[in-house]
């Protein structure tokens, strides 16, 4: 039988967990079933799963940053376009995380729904929030180790950009020391990997739990999640996208899509950014007539530093999760969230599954608990389709309007007309 890849896998954990959920929802309260299925096996796979994730957080955060804030040694080079894109990708990432909190404060995924029997009483720690001036200051590691032993992910983030920055430039200096962090990051993403081949598991015992001691009642959340986070993505593709490429880029949204499906579509299907990477760099160059020099520098940055979807996906999962636990999130607690999901963008690296594992660190920084994941853990997989799709036509769209302001993509007739390149 043709060997089942990771999407299919976890497809058939998820209908499992539900089913046996169901199945064990009328006896949740059998002493054998509880002890020995809800809060030994379930708990098991599920809490075991997300340990193993929230295992991988600190080193993938300050590895990914440090080798992302490195490459912007580029952008140093480029100067003035290093400069541009750097501005598109953060700008369009801090729109992206601002429009799915709007729209996850319209969907409410998570009202109505009581987690609380979920957890072990007390095991929700809910962060104070915090006065403005005290999410910046906070920002500033007094002592970075002291911040990666407490997972201090905002410090984390600052001080490996700050890291990052300063092997930039140094450049040549401390070219064997990037190297090192270059595989050091190639290590953690493989341990990523095996990971998420745990995924299945752990979505089989975080949803047979929920189901089991929610039954039907957990289905309505989980597609008010899932739709929200597609409307999201949805309108940020209409509304920010094709105001960026009929404003900035000149260019014919009809004929960009045409131009620009086939790589949505390899997106789409591996969830993987930087399985793309051909796919869009030869779309660029061949399809859309930009530069090589351009693309080159544009496309690969944007697949690291770059994730609109992943962000948006962020906004609306926290928002979900503080609901389900009814914690009533401050104008503090989503600046917090604007900022970590932006600054976490940069360092998000382009694989399967990435943005769930950074969604751990938001969830921290606000102190809402981990286990919340489980709920959308199950159908991460899925959501990561879209928003991986998402991804990169932001880095399509920005690398055509950087494109176009250096004179650097040949005339073609999508471009507006009377607006001859
Ligand atoms: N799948 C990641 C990517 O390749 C994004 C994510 O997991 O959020 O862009």
């Amino acid at each position: 039988m043709k060997k089942l890849n990771l999407t299919s896998k976890i497809f058939i954990a998820l209908i499992l967990g539900v089913v046996t959920g169901l199945i064990l929802y009328p006896v949740r309260d059998n002493a054998m079933v509880d002890k020995y299925i809800i809060n030994f096996l379930f708990k098991f796979l599920g809490n075991g799963f997300l340990r193993a994730v929230k295992m991988i957080v600190v080193p993938l955060v300050f590895c990914s940053l440090t080798v992302g804030a490195a490459g912007i040694e580029d952008v140093r080079k480029l100067g003035r376009v290093g400069l541009k894109t750097l501005s598109f990708y953060l700008g369009s990432t801090a729109v992206a995380i601002t429009l799915a909190l709007l729209v996850g404060n319209i969907v409410n995924p998570g009202k109505g729904v009581n987690l609380a029997n979920l957890t072990t009483a007390g095991s929700v720690t809910v962060g104070q929030s915090k006065p403005g001036i005290d999410i910046l200051l906070d920002m500033i590691p007094s002592n970075p180790v002291a911040a990666m032993v407490e997972g201090n992910m905002l410090q984390i983030i600052v001080f490996a950009i700050l890291f990052g920055v300063a092997m930039a430039l140094l450049g040549e200096k401390v070219t064997v020391v990037r190297k090192g962090f270059e595989e050091l990051n190639n290590i953690i993403l493989k341990i990523v990997g095996i990971v998420m081949e745990l995924a299945p598991f752990g979505v089989y015992g975080l949803i047979g739990k929920t189901f089991a001691t929610l039954g039907y009642s957990a289905m309505f959340p989980l597609l008010k999640y899932f739709f929200g986070v597609v409307l999201a993505l949805f309108l940020h593709y209409l509304i920010t996208y094709q105001g960026l490429l009929i404003g900035f880029a000149r260019y014919n949204p009809i004929t960009f899509l045409k131009k620009f499906s086939s790589t949505m579509m390899v997106a789409f299907s591996t969830s993987s950014s930087s399985a793309c990477l051909p796919s869009s760099l030869k779309t660029m160059q061949e399809e859309f007539g930009v530069s090589k020099s351009i693309s080159s520098f544009t496309i690969p940055l944007g697949s690291t530093i770059n994730m609109d979807g992943t962000a948006i996906m962020q906004g609306v999962a926290t928002i979900f999760i503080a609901q389900i636990y009814g914690v009533h999130l401050t104008m503090g607690d989503y600046a917090t969230v604007i900022l970590t999901a932006t600054l976490a963008s940069i360092g998000t690296a382009g694989v399967p599954g990435v943005g769930v594992i950074m969604l751990s660190m938001v969830l921290g920084e606000i102190g809402l608990p981990l286990e919340g994941i489980a709920l959308i853990m199950g159908i991460d997989r899925f959501v990561d389709m879209f928003r991986t799709t998402v991804n990169i036509t932001g880095d399509a769209i920005c690398t055509l309007i950087i494109a176009k302001s250096e004179n650097e993509i040949t005339p073609l007739e999508s471009v507006i007309e009377g607006e001859r390149a």
